[in-house]
């Protein structure tokens, strides 16, 4: 095992006061690289901000595997070529990123700068009329919640999400923060024999059970023929990193291939629940200007309604994805 403070292998060189921080490997590292599948260590943080030489953007970390805050661009100004190559980097690297302060950003600019990143997906529940349809709008307050069950988005697609960009259009006074979880990092923590086993399992997905709570059997039958259920497998690749990830939700996977309802709840309780580990999360306090934008490959998120029955409404484009292997 190699030790990263040990021998030097730092993600960053941490700046001393007044020196200039540089990185001290590529960008992004190859699967093959047994550092991709370990948890990784930064140095003490000195000096939070990490300025990367020759980068346009600013990345300052919030844990040692996800979530980062990025810095120096607003969104609403067709931020460069360049810069959105920097941006999905930094999206591989740290899962999810916030930008702050994006006051200009609209519905219109919102959904330019999801474009940027590739298809944008409309939602099944997104009333008809809407004039932007991209953009999937959940509110809540009173006894009205914000999805607070470990999710990643749209796993019921046959070719679910790549990524999601979530803006906050009405902050409540106090609370609804969300939070992700990092699956990769909550792979790695499985024992050798549940990864071993967990490989050979695939995942049933499905949308009905969530959206369409409330509705008569009828209705029900009518979107489970729209949206049939989905299998995809339990561990899945990322396509771009090649790292390992947990691909089942306590949200939409309600079952498993070639399992009982009995046989599957344990694993699932077992797979699913690893999102709940601390050590694998990043939190998020949200501002007005906030924007969240999130690798639905690697991770799944959950709101805490801590704030009910105060009123707090998020805006998000999806960026639609391929299929997990
Ligand atoms: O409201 C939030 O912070 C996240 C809601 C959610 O699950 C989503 O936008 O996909
Ligand atoms: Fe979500």
């Amino acid at each position: 095992m190699v030790d990263p403070l040990v021998d030097g292998r730092l993600e960053f060189e941490v700046r001393l006061a007044g020196e200039a921080t540089t990185r001290s490997q590529t960008k992004m590292r190859s699967p093959a690289d047994p550092a991709v599948n370990s948890r990784r260590v930064l140095a003490p943080k000195l000096e939070p901000r990490v300025t990367i030489h020759g980068m346009s953007i600013t990345i300052d970390p919030m844990t040692a595997t996800v979530g980062a805050e990025i810095g120096g661009v607003d969104l609403a100004d067709t931020p460069s070529d360049e810069t959105i190559a920097e941006i999905r980097a930094a999206l591989l690297e740290w899962k999810v990123i916030f930008f702050r302060d994006q006051h200009r950003l609209d519905r219109d600019s919102h959904i330019a700068f999801g474009r940027r990143f590739g298809d944008l997906e409309i939602h099944p529940v997104t009333p008809k009329d809407q004039q932007h349809p991209e953009v999937f709008v959940i509110p809540a307050g009173g006894t009205f919640r914000a999805p607070d069950v470990w999710h990643s988005d749209v796993t019921w697609r046959p070719e679910p999400s790549m990524g999601s960009i979530l803006r906050i259009t009405h902050i409540p006074p106090l609370g609804g923060d969300t939070l992700w979880a990092d699956m990769g990092a909550a792979y790695d923590m499985l024992d050798d024999t549940t990864k071993e086993h967990a490989e050979t399992l695939i995942g049933l997905h499905d949308f009905t059970t969530t959206f369409g709570r409330g509705k008569s059997p009828e209705e029900q039958d009518a979107m489970r023929e729209r949206h049939p259920t989905m299998e995809h497998p339990v561990i899945r690749t990322h396509p771009e990193t090649g790292r390992k990830t947990i691909y089942v939700n306590a949200n939409f996977t309600i079952g498993l291939k070639d399992h009982t309802p009995d046989q599957a709840a344990p694993i699932l309780r077992k797979l699913t629940g690893t999102a709940k580990i601390p050590d694998v999360q990043c939190r998020f306090r949200w501002a007005p200007g906030s924007v969240a934008f999130w690798d639905n490959r690697a991770t799944q998120h959950c709101v805490s309604n801590d704030f009910l029955p105060h009123k707090r409404v998020v805006e998000r484009v999806t960026v639609t994805g391929d299929k997990p292997y």
